[in-house]
């Protein structure tokens, strides 16, 4: 084996024996050795990798994940499944070793073998099964949950192709797949004896009893690949079960293959495979598609039969099973609408496979049932074509039809003064042309309970989108404020910081009890902390500045302000309230004598994140950010780092940096978000449902410049107004200002003006700006009238980043602000939140591995 001459003192052992390095090291080499990926007596980074992980670290995983299903089948508690289209993974190896505390065993046991950790870790790809914030939140969901010990597993889709990766070229935006498969995950374990089956088409027959069934069609099979979600410092290690289509081996045309008939032979194999081909693509605007239904009910039927099989077997452990047990033994939280198809589906196993009657698998389905909203934007709410819901589920569309049918029979009887709001509240739309099935409302109407992901969010819910059944059902409404994980979101991603932390707290156990943190405060003015905390942030701010060199070829100043907006590109997300700030930014500091330009303060600008493939103005946004950088990196007059380099700490002439940071993805952001002093969370009030990055930044002592929208609401209070830049009209304004624009009563500010004629009079280069500027302009009009207000918050917004400009001369003063920012973050623990879904929502409790 090669790999560095140290490697031949180590011999190979199959198991893990402990968590010495020496033994750790032993078995590495055995995997290496004996485990055939590769071909044998090569270790590089990547068998490194394959063989630390694949085959070292899962030992580990699943002698405890069997542990923790045995202990699950025993108590039986009551499970939570968390159904999600969507999860962000990220890499998996840091977090393991982290959660399972052998990072420094494993750190050593590599170095034995001649490699650095640092660098196998590198060698994981991604797993990017999600789009945005909402895979990402299933994902740190999914982390707490194992943590606290509930019994809780997640069900999701295995697609081939996650989200694509994004090149940066001339002309903007490219997308390519991105391969997480390529090799393999040595993550997931396929189970190849839990297999179902999944129809498409086909009608309802009536039987002689009077009962129906769905037949027909085609039928394909759901196949299990577990990937192990182990805790932080606990035994348990719960479960995140991704489905891939399958077709049978019957459905394999042997007759039609020796006739030389090869793509006919294996078409239901071939339908099969685009079932979870790709992820769907999109990020809060949704496209009908046939595919991406077949793809939720997929989901939903394989992980329902699953749920089903499981109560069945655990129950009749005690004897036989009572349907009546079920809600008592199982919830069901649906991420969104994506996965509503649950109800009816959980419906139709319940009357049509199990015999039992309405009223009684209502009962059943509304008692385990509930759904958590994201967004309130009209383009992501689904909506589905009911012809192609008769079509693909007829018998699913038959229950609906019941569902609508009883609902509006309740309300007209108790509630006849809701007769007028009838066609927003119903399930079924009849009047329109093309009618639909509005999925928000099956699940309002289907569910116990109802949450939104932020305050600000839940209270336009009940106030606005879901108002009327608030009316009808008060205690149906709650709100859970988003959070995230400590361990990959601070831990894991910043050493260096939590060190600090934990020795001045004298204890680590912020990491489980976030709160903790709010101790920090007493040492806020503590001028030895203020020396240790400047100086992890500006490690990490070096580690982050190599980054980007290596990324974009930009050498940027460490000793600048770094400001970093990453997020999905959004027109309401309003980058381009960002890049036109740093525009007019720019052009003062043109305009500036050189002793002027002296006292001001240096930035660094990275923009970063993905566009939706067919969302033009959004790609126009990535294509201006990085015209803009060209520009401004390369000029002499607010920029000198060409005569100074990263070695040159100096850089006094370099004032105003600009990069996009290409194929932001969760591995990107733990790399940024530890070297962040600033970052952005500037959507328009009302639009951002809650946002989980700004509670990422804050964490990481980074300051926050943002509007009152979503989370930012809930953060500002938590760490202070002081330490939150804040601008921009409030949700409860946006509604008049857009009248007011409409009636031509908006006056744009000149500063905004300038901004715009400056990429008008071809600063940036030469491509057609006009479409994207002339949606700031006019009064009205589809991608017109500034529907997202940029031209209304721009004078605030630049009035705030003058303030952001002041605070970070006071050194000491910025500092405060930053441990003040860490200090105030204990709420967003997601720890907290699922522990709120946990008592509040499932209830369920803690079930322990001993
Ligand atoms: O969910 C996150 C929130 O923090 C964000 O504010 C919110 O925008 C995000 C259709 C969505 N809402 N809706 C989606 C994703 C995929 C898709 O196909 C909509 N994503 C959010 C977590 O609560």
């Amino acid at each position: 084996m090669e790999g560095g001459a140290k490697s031949n003192d180590v011999s190979p052992i199959a198991q893990p024996l402990s968590e010495d390095p020496t033994d750790i090291a032993s078995n590495i080499k055995y995997h290496a050795q004996y485990t055939p990926h590769f071909s044998p007596f090569k270790f590089e980074p990547l068998q490194a990798y394959y063989a630390a992980t694949a085959d070292s670290v899962r030992d580990l995983l699943i002698k405890q994940w069997n542990d923790t299903y045995l202990h699950y089948d025993k108590v039986n508690p009551k499970q939570t499944y968390y159904l999600s289209m969507e999860y962000l993974q990220g890499r998996a190896l840091t977090n393991a070793i982290g959660n399972l505390d052998i990072h420094n065993a494993y750190a050593d046991a590599l170095n034995k073998l001649g490699q650095q950790l640092e660098e196998v870790v590198e060698q994981e790809k991604d797993a990017a099964l999600g789009n945005g914030g909402l895979g990402r939140l299933a994902s740190c969901f999914l982390d707490s949950m194992a943590t606290l010990n509930l019994p809780a597993w997640g069900y999701g889709l295995r697609y081939r192709y996650g989200l694509f990766k994004q090149l940066i070229t001339k002309a903007g935006q490219e997308e390519v797949p991105e391969d997480w498969l390529e090799k393999f995950s040595p993550w997931e374990i396929v189970r190849h004896d839990i297999v179902f089956p999944i129809r498409f088409f086909g009608h309802v027959e009536v039987l002689p009893s009077g009962s129906r069934k769905w037949v027909g069609g085609e039928v394909l099979q759901a196949l299990a690949y577990d990937v192990p979600i182990p805790g932080y410092r606990t035994k348990n290690t719960n479960s995140l079960r991704l489905w891939e289509a399958k077709a049978s081996s019957e459905d394999f045309n042997l007759f039609l293959f020796n006739d030389g008939q090869y793509d006919a032979a294996a078409q239901l194999h071939s339908r099969a495979q685009q079932i979870c081909a790709v992820l769907y693509p999109g990020d809060a605007t949704e496209n009908g598609k046939l595919l991406r239904l077949k793809q939720q009910f997929f989901l939903c039927s394989a992980s329902l039969q699953d749920i089903i099989a499981r109560f069945k077997e655990r129950e009749d452990g005690k004897g036989s099973h009572q349907w009546s047990e079920f809600p008592k033994k199982v919830a069901i939280q649906l991420n969104d609408t994506h996965p509503t198809l649950t109800i009816p589906e959980l419906m139709r196993l319940l009357m049509d496979d199990e015999g039992l009657g309405w009223d009684e698998s209502w009962n059943i389905t509304t008692r385990t049932i509930a759904y958590t909203n994201h967004t309130v934007l009209p383009e992501a709410l689904e909506k589905w074509s009911q012809a192609v819901m008769w079509k693909l589920l007829p018998r699913h569309m038959e229950i609906i039809e019941e569902i609508d049918k009883r609902f509006v029979a309740t309300i007209m009887s108790e509630r006849p003064d809701l007769e007028n709001k009838m066609p927003s509240m119903r399930i079924l739309d009849h009047n329109a042309t093309k009618p639909v099935v509005h999925m928000a409302n099956l699940c309002v109407v289907s569910s116990h309970t109802v949450n939104g992901v932020a305050q600000l969010h839940s209270d336009i819910l009940k106030a606005e989108l879901f108002a009327d059944y608030v009316s009808v059902w008060p205690t149906k409404f709650q709100n859970k404020t988003n959070g995230i994980t400590p361990r990959r979101w601070i831990r894991f991603c910043s050493p260096e910081l939590s060190h600090i932390i934990t020795k001045w707290l004298k204890t680590d156990q912020w990491v489980t009890n976030l709160e903790l943190l709010a101790n920090l405060r007493e040492f806020a003015d503590n001028s030895e902390l203020h020396a240790e905390w400047e100086s992890a942030k500006m490690a990490n701010k070096q580690r982050l500045a190599q980054y980007i060199l290596h990324v974009t070829g930009v050498s940027i100043n460490p000793n600048s302000l770094f400001d970093i907006q990453v997020k999905r590109i959004h027109e309401y997300k309003r980058q381009l309230l960002n890049i036109l700030g740093v525009i007019y930014r720019y052009k003062k500091l043109k305009g500036m004598s050189p002793e002027e330009r002296k006292n001001t303060t240096p930035r660094t600008v990275m923009i970063g994140g993905k566009a939706f493939a067919t969302y033009t103005n959004a790609k126009r946004i990535v294509k201006l950010v990085t015209d803009v950088g060209d520009v401004v990196n390369s000029d002499p007059d607010v920029n000198d780092y060409l005569k100074n380099s990263l070695q040159n700490p100096s850089q006094s002439g370099t004032k105003c940096q600009v990069v996009f940071v290409p194929n932001y993805n969760v591995s990107v952001a733990e790399m940024l978000i530890p070297g962040s002093e600033l970052s952005q969370h500037i959507s328009t009030a009302g639009m951002e449902a809650s946002g989980t990055s700004n509670m990422k930044f804050a964490l990481n002592g980074c300051l926050i410049i943002g509007t009152l929208d979503g989370a930012n609401v809930e953060i500002r209070e938590e760490i202070g107004e002081d330490n939150f830049f804040l601008f921009g009209a409030t949700a409860d304004e946006v509604p008049q200002l857009r009248k007011d624009r409409e009636n031509g009563l908006f006056k744009p500010d000149p500063r905004f003006e300038e901004a715009i004629q400056f990429i008008r009079s071809g600063a940036f280069g030469t491509y057609d700006y006009n479409p994207l500027l002339e949606s700031l302009e006019g009064n009205s009009g589809y991608g017109r009238g500034d529907y997202f207000l940029v031209g209304h918050d721009f004078p605030s917004y630049m009035d705030a980043q003058a303030r952001i400009d002041e605070a970070y001369k006071d050194r000491k003063r910025w500092i405060k602000m930053s441990i003040l920012s860490t200090s105030g973050s204990g709420k967003f623990s997601s720890d907290r939140t699922i522990s709120q879904y946990a008592k509040e929502i499932w209830n369920i409790a803690e079930c322990r591995v001993p």
